[in-house]
């Protein structure tokens, strides 16, 4: 299969063809998921929820550290939010279309958008200035996590919603096709986590528009590389959320902080 082919994540479902291509990629790349009025109004809820946050100094959510920085312009910025669905009526709303439903089905029976367990719906804020606090992500998986906090791997997705473009310049996820399946000492040790992000021969550049949706296995090796912009050429706004199996593990405002955030705050 052709690892450059996009989608159409229709109403009607999963089609065989965007099975067998995430299966064989652990990476699936849908267009045009968000209609323009649609990124527009989410733009909004997340310059609310920042606002408000900012206002209030507000450090964690649900045990998730927030990170935050400053925008090309020298303001206070939140670049990673935690979450986000909680804190507002569209988001929580976006996340009810029925088209995401049919994403589960990449992970099989039992799967269910986790919108109160892991760190909920996050929204990465990157922007390339000497003020910034998020640039880039180094080489990791996702569902490593769970090893820490679970002391089990347990099946899981990432789905992201592009709030910006994100050519190639920008940074953009840069994913390891096939890795997906490749067995735990793989996923363990295939890269030194987020301290190494250097270019990789086999790696793929996700170069999405605005409005896209892609979804990546909790196994799969990727990163986000630096920009070669600077400044607001280079900002990239990305929402993800978690597709999980197993035991419900909902978050509250007592829950504990895992320990590899306490490793996040040396990534900028
Ligand atoms: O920003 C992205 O596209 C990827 C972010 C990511 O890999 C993560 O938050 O785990
Ligand atoms: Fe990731």
């Amino acid at each position: 299969m052709d690892i450059t082919k996009e989608f159409v994540l229709g109403k009607e479902g999963i089609t065989p063809e965007q099975k067998a291509f995430f299966d064989e990629f652990g990476f699936i790349h849908f267009k045009n998921y968000l209609t323009p009025e649609q990124i527009q109004d989410a733009l909004h809820a997340v310059a609310d929820i920042e606002k408000e946050w900012i206002n209030a100094s507000v450090e964690k959510i649900n045990g998730i550290p927030i990170k935050y920085g400053k925008d090309e312009n020298g303001q206070p910025i939140v670049q990673r939010f935690a979450f986000s669905s909680l804190q507002n009526e569209f988001l929580h709303h976006l996340l009810q279309d029925e088209r995401l439903q049919h994403l589960k089905h990449f992970l099989g029976k039992g799967a269910r958008i986790a919108e109160t367990e892991k760190d909920g719906l996050v929204i990465n804020h990157y922007v390339n200035t000497g003020e910034s606090n998020f640039t880039k992500l180094g080489w990791h998986t996702d569902g490593l996590r769970d090893l820490f906090t679970q002391f089990k791997l347990n099946p899981m997705l990432n789905v992201g919603i592009y709030l910006d473009d994100s050519p190639k310049e920008k940074g953009s996820l840069r994913i390891i096709p096939g890795t997906h399946n490749k067995g735990l000492s793989d996923m363990l040790f295939r890269k030194k986590y987020f301290v190494d992000n250097t270019e990789d021969p086999d790696e793929f550049i996700v170069e999405a528009s605005a409005g896209d949706l892609t979804v990546h296995s909790g196994r799969l090796w990727h990163r986000v590389a630096l920009a070669t912009l600077q400044g607001a050429a280079s900002k990239r706004r990305v929402m993800y959320f978690p597709i999980i199996k197993g035991k419900y593990h909902p978050k509250t405002h007592r829950s504990p902080t895992p320990i590899y955030h306490k490793f996040n705050k040396f990534i900028k």
